[in-house]
């Protein structure tokens, strides 16, 4: 798949603004993550689970990916300057079950988001644990978040503690709560209702053939 940032006129979604500013969207507080005690687990539909502590994550090669962030409350942010570890490289400690589709992402403080195992892997995918060559701040999802630079950002999950391989699409936390499953934030897939009005006009235009 191509996860390819867009770099023309094009570049930010529509209804979408830009915002200098770096809004904190989180939905309860600020849970206390301490890299002491941090466990990444790869679980699921994975022939064997694996947990990362802290400093075998630090062992992965590590990625730059300088990202824009399209928040479905109509905010974006460009050229964000993540650090952190392809998610591809994460998931390179365990092998994938036949069937593994899509991923839950597990949240220290309870927060899940669904996504397509492709676009988990995409290529500027990362868990990302710097920003700005700092230490990801707690408040934007330090120690690790996940970033998807691709879809709305309700995806790219803070203070991530676990990846569910899974056979089958499931709704994580906003899924549940009327965002749509997907989230193309070109294609304005904000919400679950457009998703049952597509599929609605999709039964109509079979049934009116
Ligand atoms: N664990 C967790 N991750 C989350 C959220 C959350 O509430 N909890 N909010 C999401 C939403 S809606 C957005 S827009 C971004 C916001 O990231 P920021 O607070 O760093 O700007 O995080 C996403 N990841
Ligand atoms: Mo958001």
């Amino acid at each position: 798949m191509d996860d390819s940032p867009r770099r023309g006129d094009d570049r930010v979604p529509p209804g979408q603004y830009v915002t200098k500013k770096w809004p904190v969207l989180s939905v309860g507080d600020t849970p206390e993550v301490d890299v002491a005690g941090f466990e990444l687990l790869l679980f699921g539909r994975v022939e064997a689970e694996h947990a990362f502590d802290w400093q075998a994550l630090q062992s992965l090669p590590r990625r730059e990916v300088t990202a824009d962030f399209h928040c479905v409350t109509r905010f974006s942010t460009l050229d964000n300057p993540w650090s952190g570890f392809a998610t591809r490289d994460v998931l390179g400690a365990v092998a994938p079950s036949p069937g593994a589709t899509h991923a839950m992402i597990h949240c220290y403080g309870g927060y899940t988001t669904n996504l397509p195992l492709d676009d988990l892997l995409s290529e500027h995918a990362l868990l990302a644990d710097r920003h700005g060559g700092e230490p990801l701040a707690p408040d934007h999802g330090g120690p690790l978040r996940l970033v998807v630079p691709h879809l709305y950002a309700w995806k790219s999950a803070k203070w991530v503690s676990g990846i569910e391989l899974l056979n089958a699409d499931e709704r994580g936390f906003w899924e549940e709560n009327g965002y749509h499953t997907y989230g193309d934030p070109w294609a304005e897939q904000r919400f679950s209702s457009q998703e049952t009005r597509e599929a609605w006009q999709v039964r109509r235009s079979v049934a009116f053939e």
